[in-house]
């Protein structure tokens, strides 16, 4: 093993390529070695952005970690993942640190494929301790002997596939160790029962008066009560794990451990031993955290920090530049607040994202029309379908990754009873670097099969605001999805407007060739097509918003299909079971195919990766030079056809 470096203040991270550097390493060298780590984290986030907040929180507990458990042996799992920058850097990925989160560059989350010692891969949470479980079945199954870990935040542990977790790891009694990260935060504060249990003020103010209460009962137990009294005084730790969390999870048959100072390593190193040498079951250890911790700005406002876009550190305060330009967000946010003051029945909910879904003000404005579920999906759409069944219109503002969750509530508990839930499903299509497990890929192709629920997909942010409206006004479940980012600076009409069902835009008159492109993708049509009307070339495409992607504008579309032989589809989802799939399935069935020259932007049978959103827009041929492109590749193709020559 090569030498970790050689005198106190030398850079140790550089010099550590393999994880096993870590044992050797003595407390001091360790929390060195954790300054080091800090910097390197915000030097890099301060570039490409990322999740700073919860990988500075981790930071002596990664080390702690790295330096007890063998990780060419025992099975590591984080939760989220969000928090892993510290185990990267410590897992050989130093040197490509640099490229976290760019294109080709290293993941801002775990994945297997990235590095061997990341042992599954994640970004939707709290899937950590089933999957462990998983493997501490496997090791038995095949007789080793190795440790799997679950690393799980107390926000993470709000979600039902946690305690499910925890619930059959208790029943089946096999070793395994979890380590519950509570920091108090979520991406905002935690919510939930959970949380107050969880808690310093139960588990100190509480404790203190329950302890009293007990000891003034011992004593007054005649002649032997000054014994008993002493007898629980010396049982203290069984007494404080009665009291603590430690009878929550003892319930579920696990060894409870802690709360351990996640700050300290030695305390850490020692607790996780007595972990390790648990043998008889599942054990969870509490590590209490500082999300943000040795960045002041970020423990000071955790919220902000959770994932940035580049900032500079030194000023602590400009966090990405913004432009003048309102996200679609900013205007969902604002838009459902002003259709609530008209609108009693209106509830908005989020599962743990009042921030990333701009229903923080909404929160302010009605807070008890305001419903924050935790992380916990599946929890929020079949609330909002109780809410819809007594009359509310509940709003499920989500984003469309984290919709995939509660598939089945969408269809069982809303669309089976046609209840008129709005989903509003931000960051759909590409959101750029946080990848693969965050695309907005599937939402079209999950939802336009499913019986009574309308689909809308918003051009721009004034769009949005009228699909708002008439998601509201309607009858039935609808949802809206639209993109993450800024929109494209469109004025807002004064007040949202109802959309006529089922009747999409015709936005340019074209000959001979239509293109049909969906939500954040028809401006960029609009200039593909300007931009070829200007050539030599002849192409004058037409473009037309189809504003619904359920009920199909059925009327236009068959118009298109009879004035147009070449058609062009754009949109920002999978290609297999998406908008143009649809389209293609309703002129088949009406038999309006003839002759036509047809092809499909989209998004490929492959998850796409990290990148910025303009990057990986332009490898996956969606920006309007694309659009140019495609056009011109049609009316090539069909050049060599006389009968159907481009002028
Ligand atoms: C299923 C799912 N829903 C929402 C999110 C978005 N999200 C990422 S991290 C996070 C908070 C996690 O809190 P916790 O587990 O306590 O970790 P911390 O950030 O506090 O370290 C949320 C809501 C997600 N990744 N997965």
């Amino acid at each position: 093993m090569t030498p970790v470096f050689d005198a106190v203040g030398s850079a140790l991270l550089d010099g550590i390529t393999d994880p096993a550097q870590i044992a050797p390493l003595t407390d001091s060298q360790l929390s060195c070695l954790a300054d080091e780590l800090r910097q390197r984290i915000i030097d890099v986030v301060s570039c490409n952005g990322g999740h700073l907040a919860p990988s500075l929180g981790v930071v002596e507990l990664t080390l702690a970690l790295l330096a007890v458990f063998n990780l060419h042996d025992d099975k590591l799992i984080w939760d989220v993942g969000h928090q892993s920058y510290a185990y990267k850097l410590l897992t050989g990925r130093a040197r490509q640190f640099h490229t976290l989160r760019m294109l080709g560059g290293i993941s801002g989350f775990p994945r297997m494929s990235e590095s061997p010692h990341d042992h599954f891969g994640v970004g939707h949470s709290s899937t950590s301790i089933s999957a462990a479980l998983g493997m501490a079945v496997a090791r038995d199954l095949a007789g080793r002997k190795n440790h799997v870990l679950a690393v799980i935040g107390d926000g993470s542990l709000t979600a039902g596939e946690a305690f499910e977790g925890l619930n059959l790891a208790g029943h089946m009694g096999r070793r395994l160790i979890v380590v519950l990260n509570d920091n108090e935060m979520s991406i905002s504060p935690n919510v939930g029962a959970l949380s107050l249990f969880l808690s310093r003020t139960l588990s100190r103010r509480w404790v203190r008066q329950a302890r009293k209460d007990v000891l003034k009962f011992l004593r007054s137990v005649p002649r032997i009560g000054q014994k008993l009294a002493l007898y629980a005084m010396r049982g203290e730790w069984s007494f404080k794990s009665f009291f603590t969390p430690g009878m929550l999870f003892e319930a579920f048959r696990f060894t409870y451990i802690g709360p351990v100072d996640g700050h300290d390593i030695t305390a850490l190193k020692q607790n996780l031993k007595m972990a390790a040498a648990v043998e008889d079951g599942p054990v969870l250890l509490h590590v209490r955290t500082v999300k943000g911790k040795g960045y002041p700005p970020a423990e000071k406002n955790p919220t902000l920090y959770h994932g940035v876009g580049p900032f500079a550190p030194e000023t602590n305060l400009s966090i990405s530049v913004k432009g003048n330009v309102p996200s679609y967000t900013e205007v969902f946010g604002k838009t459902l607040v002003q259709l609530a003051e008209k609108d009693e029945r209106v509830i908005a909910i989020t599962a743990a994202m009042p921030e990333g879904t701009g229903t923080n003000l909404f929160k302010e404005r009605f807070p008890d029309r305001f419903v924050d579920v935790g992380i916990c999906e599946q929890n929020a759409v079949t609330l909002a379908a109780g809410l819809a069944s007594q009359g509310y219109r509940p709003v499920v503002t989500i984003y469309s990754t984290f919709l995939q969750r509660a598939y089945d509530q969408v269809v069982h508990d809303v669309c089976l009873q046609n209840l008129p839930v709005t989903f509003c499903l931000d960051r759909a299509g590409l959101v750029g670097e946080d990848g693969a497990t965050h695309h907005g890929a599937f939402d079209i192709a999950y939802l336009r099969h499913i019986p009574h629920i309308n689909l809308l997909a918003p051009r721009d942010e004034n769009m949005l605001r009228h699909c708002l409206l008439t998601a509201l006004s309607g009858n039935v479940p609808c949802a809206l999805r639209y993109p993450r980012g800024a929109g494209f600076g469109v004025p807002l009409d004064g007040e949202p407007r109802l959309l006529a069902p089922g009747v999409g835009e015709i936005l340019r008159q074209g000959e001979r060739i239509a293109i049909i492109a969906v939500g954040n993708r028809v401006y960029p049509a609009i200039e593909a097509a300007a931009v070829l009307a200007e050539q030599e070339s002849g192409i004058n495409p037409a473009v037309f918003d189809p504003v619904w992607i359920k009920p199909l504008p059925m009327d236009q579309l068959a118009d298109i299909a009879r004035r147009y032989e070449y058609l062009l589809f754009v949109e920002e989802g999978v290609l297999a079971g998406g908008f143009s799939s649809a389209v293609l399935e309703f002129f088949s069935d009406y038999n309006l195919l003839r002759a036509h020259h047809i092809k499909r932007l989209g998004l490929p049978d492959k998850f796409m990766e990290h990148g910025s959103q303009l990057e990986l827009r332009e490898l996956a041929e969606l920006r309007s030079a694309n659009i140019v492109k495609a056009v011109s590749e049609l009316a090539v193709k069909d050049n060599s056809n006389p009968k159907l020559k481009i002028r």
